[in-house]
């Protein structure tokens, strides 16, 4: 099943999905007490009988992020809006027809468009204080390459934006993972975590380390990830601990202004503001698109490649943890009681 149009795949419970509309209802009365899966969403992953490779994006709320996913694939497209508003809500899945090799097997693309960090104004005004950290903890789980968008030079704000990082032990006990020293690499390793992209945007200063021209890369490992004091528990050691623990490869990358014209901005996800985009725009995005189409793995667990609706399965039994009070999703286990019962069932079928 190949979507041209993103759909969502996890919504609040205040929000319901017209499929036939294809668009939101909000009950704006209610507040958000639980993540609720969209059939539509599932359905993609379901209908996948293919190994995938989940990239996902998440960052700060309007910073272009549903414009950049779009743009990355041929077809899938994310809702872009160009007011105040924060747009995308929940997780949205676009999986274009289109398969890349990985280990000489096909496997199937699949974008998560995530809601936006920091949100002021949500269309139901959310005063969940969790539900940040409880989505971002999903997305975590299923994707196999996590982009970290963020605007200008990046800061320590920018890091502390990924606090939740830190805190992913409220909800979820990882997979044992391999120590980072001596850890196989990602194509190897059993891990059922993502790859790690920082992308900034509107990115116009060189990089520098000690007064010469670095890469992105090099500078954001070298400045804001160095820990100069790794026995101090301030914040932003723990969030750097954790990024290390979480993710494979941590890579950066920069796109320039799309352009300079604020016209072509507000109309970028029309035909006539895509036709406008500045030149080395558009050159910095197919660089990155070629290497995240290169190079994103293939979703593993528990040492087995996932197929889209072994995803789905894990998903459903993530998000019941996590709509219930203080659930922790054990990933090992839940992986291991979904292979038991698949397991099971094949052998009912035998019989
Ligand atoms: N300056 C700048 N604006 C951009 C860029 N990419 C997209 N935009 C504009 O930023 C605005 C928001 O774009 P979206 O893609 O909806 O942003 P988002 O991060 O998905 O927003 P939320 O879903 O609300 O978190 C739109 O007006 C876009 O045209 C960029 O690289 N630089
Ligand atoms: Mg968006």
């Amino acid at each position: 099943m190949a979507v041209d149009k993103a759909v969502p795949l996890c919504l609040p419970d205040n929000h319901t999905w017209d499929a036939e509309e294809q668009c939101i209802h909000i009950n704006e009365g209610a507040p958000r007490n639980k993540l609720q899966l969209c059939e539509e969403g599932l359905n993609i992953l379901k209908s996948i009988d293919h190994s995938v490779v989940v990239v996902c994006i998440t960052g700060p709320v309007r910073s272009g992020k549903s414009f950049l996913l779009s743009q990355i694939q041929n077809g899938g497209r994310f809702d872009v809006h160009h007011g105040t508003t924060s747009k995308t809500t929940g997780i949205w899945i676009a999986s274009p027809e289109c398969t890349v090799m990985r280990n000489g097997h096909p496997a199937r693309l699949i974008f998560l468009d995530t809601e936006g960090l920091g949100s002021l104004n949500t269309s139901d005004g959310n005063e969940d204080n969790t539900w940040e950290r409880k989505l971002l903890a999903l997305s975590l789980l299923l994707s196999s390459y996590f982009i970290f968008n963020s605007q200008g030079t990046p800061s320590y704000d920018d890091l502390l934006k990924l606090g939740f990082l830190a805190s992913f032990s409220e909800f979820v006990k990882k997979a044992k993972l391999p120590q980072r020293r001596g850890r196989p690499t990602p194509h190897q390793s059993n891990t059922s975590l993502p790859d790690f992209l920082w992308l900034i945007r509107d990115a116009i200063l060189q990089p520098e380390l000690k007064n010469k021209p670095c890469t992105w890369s090099n500078y954001i490992k070298e400045t804001i990830l160095q820990n100069r004091n790794a026995s101090s528990p301030d914040q932003r050691n723990q969030i750097r601990n954790s990024m290390i623990d979480t993710f494979g490869e941590i890579d950066a990358e920069s796109l320039p202004f799309p352009s300079i014209d604020r016209v072509v901005i507000q109309t970028l996800d029309s035909p006539e503001g895509i036709s406008n985009l500045d030149p080395t725009f558009n050159d910095a995005l197919q660089h990155i698109t070629a290497k995240i189409i290169e190079s994103a793995n293939v979703k593993m667990e528990g040492g087995k490649v996932l197929k889209g609706r072994d995803l789905a399965d894990l998903l459903q039994a993530y998000v019941n943890v996590l709509n219930t009070p203080n659930g922790i999703i054990d990933v090992e286990s839940a992986w291991d009681c979904l292979t038991a019962a698949k397991e099971a069932e094949s052998f009912i079928l035998m019989k």
